[in-house]
């Protein structure tokens, strides 16, 4: 029913990534080699940090296999681009429970209700009992909007007033999810500019709701970064993990720019491990993140 990782890459395959083979080409390993591929991966949204430690790591490589080619350096670099996007902890909406609780945070329009829309149609496919939370009670059209993604995944949605308290309703949803036997309660949040102190503080009340409500909830709390922002979702995201513990990161928009490399940066700089790339408006349009899919899928000729 989902878009396999290798259909979400095919932009970025046929631009960025897809240039590396040729810029490797078939002589032997330069300084000029080395310099080429450097701006290639900054291009591609790497970020200067990662790109630099990455380009580290495959000449220590190269000299230990004793590699001269330029050809030969493309095995190198999909070893090192796999090592980079460390194996994550158990995914905590995987694990059978009475009652998984999740939390979406993230900036304005980032995806966070879109996201849950196709989340929410995911895992009742997996045979989940979805509820939702209305928990954006900040912006009028909000809780419309999380409504008419109820509707499409055909699962509840718990809701109060706008201009209410998102943590009252989230402590609603949770009674209601137990009660109506409900087994994954996933949470929307309002989007906020991560400088907003208020908005931070309404957050973490959230979060302390779901903490006392429910054993070890949150399970998850998922930061929605759009990869058109590129490196400057980094920078939200430090202000979100300082709010909340984020657990890991849902990248949106990845059909709308060619720049993969910000996963391997959200691996390396916020240590959070990506979930899911969100690749279009429409409820399929998610992909289940897999590590070795994704390196592979940057490269494979299509
Ligand atoms: N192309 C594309 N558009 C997306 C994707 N995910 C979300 N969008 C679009 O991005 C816009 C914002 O999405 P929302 O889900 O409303 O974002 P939000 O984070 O809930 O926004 P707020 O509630 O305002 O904070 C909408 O127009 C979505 O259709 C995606 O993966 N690809
Ligand atoms: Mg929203």
């Amino acid at each position: 029913m989902f878009k396999s990782i290798r259909e979400s890459l095919s932009r970025t395959r046929t631009t960025v990534f897809g240039q590396i083979a040729s810029v490797l080409g078939a002589g032997d390993i330069t300084e000029e080699t080395w310099e080429d591929l450097e701006a290639l991966l900054i291009q591609a949204d790497m970020g200067v940090p990662t790109t630099l430690e990455l380009v580290e790591a495959l000449r220590d490589r190269v000299r230990r296999e004793g590699l001269y080619r330029a050809d030969q350096l493309m095995g190198a670099l999909k070893k090192e681009l796999r090592a980079m996007l460390v194996d994550p902890p158990e995914f905590g909406l995987e694990a059978p429970r009475l009652l998984t609780v999740v939390m979406v945070v993230g900036v304005n329009g980032s995806g966070k209700t879109t996201s849950i829309g196709k989340l929410a149609q995911h895992y009742k496919g997996r045979g989940r009992k979805v509820m939702l939370v209305a928990g954006d009670t900040f912006r009028a059209a909000a809780i419309e909007q999380l409504e008419i993604w109820g509707t499409r995944a055909e699962v509840p949605v718990i809701a109060g007033q706008p201009g209410g308290d998102p943590a009252a309703v989230t402590y609603d949803g949770i009674r209601a999810a137990r009660a109506r036997g409900y087994d994954l309660l996933i949470v929307d949040t309002a989007g906020r500019l991560h400088t907003k102190y208020n908005l931070m503080k309404e957050l973490e009340k959230v979060y302390g709701v779901c903490r006392k409500s429910v054993h070890r909830a949150p399970h998850e709390v998922l930061l929605v970064l759009d990869a058109p922002t590129g490196q400057n979702a980094l920078v939200q995201a430090t202000k979100f993990k300082e709010s909340v513990q984020v657990t890991g990161v849902v990248l949106t928009k990845l059909d709308s720019t060619a720049k993969g490399g910000m996963v391997f940066s959200i691996y390396r700089e916020l240590g959070l491990p990506v979930r899911f790339i969100g690749t279009g408006e429409r409820i399929q349009d998610l992909a289940p993140f897999d590590a070795d899919q994704f390196v592979n899928g940057l490269f494979e000729n299509s």
